[in-house]
């Protein structure tokens, strides 16, 4: 029984269809099965076939975003279930992102939080238009071990070495490694302002991200 219900959250997930997703969901939690069961027995491995099937241009951004969408609403009715269980998801490691001060494009970067925190990164949204001390005092505050800053315009791309630079200021920078992304960026641009990697769309992050924690 636990068994169907959890195929169907990951199919509902990889057809693109959250109110099946939110509703099965419901259903298994209603049917008794754990909040951490549904997260890695159904809601990971969709992410993950979502993720490989944009990986060989079978899935485009589209199915991308309206997955993550669905994800984000089941973890919703999830994470408080987990929290009166007092159950916490094994983390594979803290992350601060937001997009750079004067920076409000969210689409990309949400998709890249949520992807991560599929993923098991416990994930500090800090939203749009950020500024640098704000991604300071959260590394300082929160133990991340990696912080990814999006930048969507070639006048704010600058902002990621403003970040960088403001880590290494408080004494920061050897505790987190960061990750850059956003559409004007590239790897030249990460290497200039020494950043420690660049993904290119969300699948790439969380790929990077792993690699990244792997090396902290
Ligand atoms: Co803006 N905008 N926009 N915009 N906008 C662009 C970026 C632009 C390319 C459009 C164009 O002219 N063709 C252009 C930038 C030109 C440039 O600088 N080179 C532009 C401009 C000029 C502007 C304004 C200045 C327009 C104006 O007011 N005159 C203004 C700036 C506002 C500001 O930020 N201060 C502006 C405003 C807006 C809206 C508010 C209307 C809206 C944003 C709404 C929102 O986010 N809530 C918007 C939108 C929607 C876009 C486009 C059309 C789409 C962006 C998007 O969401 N893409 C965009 C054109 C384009 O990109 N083709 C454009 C979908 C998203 C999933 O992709 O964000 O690239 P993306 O994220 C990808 C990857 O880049 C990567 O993974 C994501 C998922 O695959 N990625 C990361 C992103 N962040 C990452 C971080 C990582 C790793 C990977 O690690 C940390």
């Amino acid at each position: 029984m636990s068994t169907e219900l959890l195929a169907q959250i990951t199919a509902s997930l990889v057809a693109g269809d959250p109110d099946a997703m939110v509703e099965g969901t419901r259903q298994a939690l209603a049917a008794g099965v754990e909040p951490l069961a549904i997260i890695d027995g159904a809601l990971v491995p969709g992410m993950r076939i979502v993720g490989d099937k944009y990986s060989t241009g079978e899935y485009f951004l589209p199915n991308l975003i309206v997955s993550a969408s669905g994800m984000k609403q089941a973890m919703a009715l999830l994470e408080p279930e987990l929290k009166a269980r007092r159950q916490q998801l094994k983390s594979a490691g803290g992350v601060v992102i937001g997009t750079v001060r004067g920076d409000i494009h969210e689409i990309g970067k949400s998709l890249v939080a949520t992807m991560l925190s599929a993923n098991g990164f416990e994930v500090h949204d800090l939203g749009v238009d950020v500024p640098v001390e704000t991604f300071v005092e959260k590394v300082r505050h929160s133990g991340a071990v990696l912080v990814g800053l999006s930048a969507l315009l070639t006048t704010t791309m600058n902002g990621q070495r403003t970040v960088i630079e403001a880590l290494k200021q408080a004494g920061l920078r050897d505790q987190v490694r960061v990750m850059v992304g956003g559409a004007p960026v590239t790897q030249k641009w990460c290497d200039d302002i020494g950043a420690d990697g660049y993904a290119q769309d969300a699948v790439a992050a969380v790929d990077l991200a792993t690699r990244l924690v792997a090396a902290v």
